[in-house]
């Protein structure tokens, strides 16, 4: 890889690819098409490699919670839906692909129950020699929210959520972007009150105070929301710096992947 060239991990979540309200297997193909031309009129702007893994939205989480795969296995019912619902992301991650692919992106699939294997839900190994080769021949690997074999529980899901920051890590990324369906991180919860406002900055100043927030705001946010800043400050740790933004709005994730910085919410390091 070109240490000079800045590597982007975007997240593409899957809400926002994903008709995921509805509940049914089917992918939001208005918004898809238009976050591929947007992430391709950045590239053609400007020269930075990119990772993208996207969410599962019900193509994963409705036949993992089927056959509950977050439980780990207990019978064989459980390796049924292991291949049931790996090969409805590989569904997902086909059109997402093939989206990116007609903006002229060399995106490739990128199966993470192929190469990674999770202890109690963690990732223990997913080894990134082939994704480094490809990214420094400009091909834009696609990984996404999958299942997986679990040392301790057999086969456990891996989350986008986690498998980001993971990547951030180990390839040394220099930005790392969750592309939402919310513009960032709310002091109250913004479905439930019109006068929520945006959180711009998280630090070890207002953190204890975000999580607060986080704990007292329901299943949308202490499931999405506060999991997925746990998995960022792991982050800040690690000196990656991280930014929610809104994949709904148009234009936002073109502008940040530009480099604009403050449209959504930044996970910050310490200074
Ligand atoms: O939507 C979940 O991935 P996420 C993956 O990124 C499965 O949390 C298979 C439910």
């Amino acid at each position: 890889m070109n240490p000079n060239k800045e590597l982007i991990i975007l997240k593409l979540g899957g809400s926002v690819i994903t008709k995921k309200s509805e509940g049914k297997p089917e992918v939001d193909g208005e918004n898809l098409k238009r976050l591929a031309k947007e992430i391709a009129d950045a590239k053609k702007k400007k020269n930075f490699s990119l990772v993208i893994v996207h969410g599962a939205g019900p193509f994963g989480h409705v036949p993992a919670k089927r056959y509950g795969l977050d439980k780990g296995i207990m019978d064989e019912e459980q390796m049924k839906g292991f291949s049931i619902t790996h090969q409805s992301m590989e569904k997902l991650n086909f059109q997402v692909v093939e989206a990116l692919q007609r903006h002229m992106i060399n995106a490739v699939a990128y199966q993470p129950s192929a190469v990674g294997i999770l202890k109690n839900r963690r990732l223990i190994y997913f080894p990134t020699i082939v994704m480094e080769e490809l990214i420094s021949r400009d091909v834009v690997p696609v990984a996404y929210g999958d299942v997986l074999l679990d040392e301790e529980t057999g086969v456990n899901i891996l989350s986008g959520d986690h498998l980001v920051p993971y990547l951030a890590d180990t390839l040394n990324a220099n930005r790392v972007i969750m592309a939402a369906d919310v513009p960032g991180i709310f002091d109250s919860d913004p479905k439930k009150n019109k006068n929520a406002k945006l959180i711009k900055e998280i630090d070890s100043r207002n953190i204890s105070q975000i999580r607060e927030i986080g704990t007292s705001m329901g299943t949308d946010v202490t499931g999405g929301m506060e999991r997925k800043l746990n998995e960022l400050l792991r982050l800040t740790e690690l000196g990656i710096e991280s930014e929610i933004v809104s994949a709904i709005e148009p234009g936002i994730l073109r502008r940040t992947l530009l480099g604009e910085r403050g449209l959504g919410t930044i996970i910050k390091t310490d200074p």
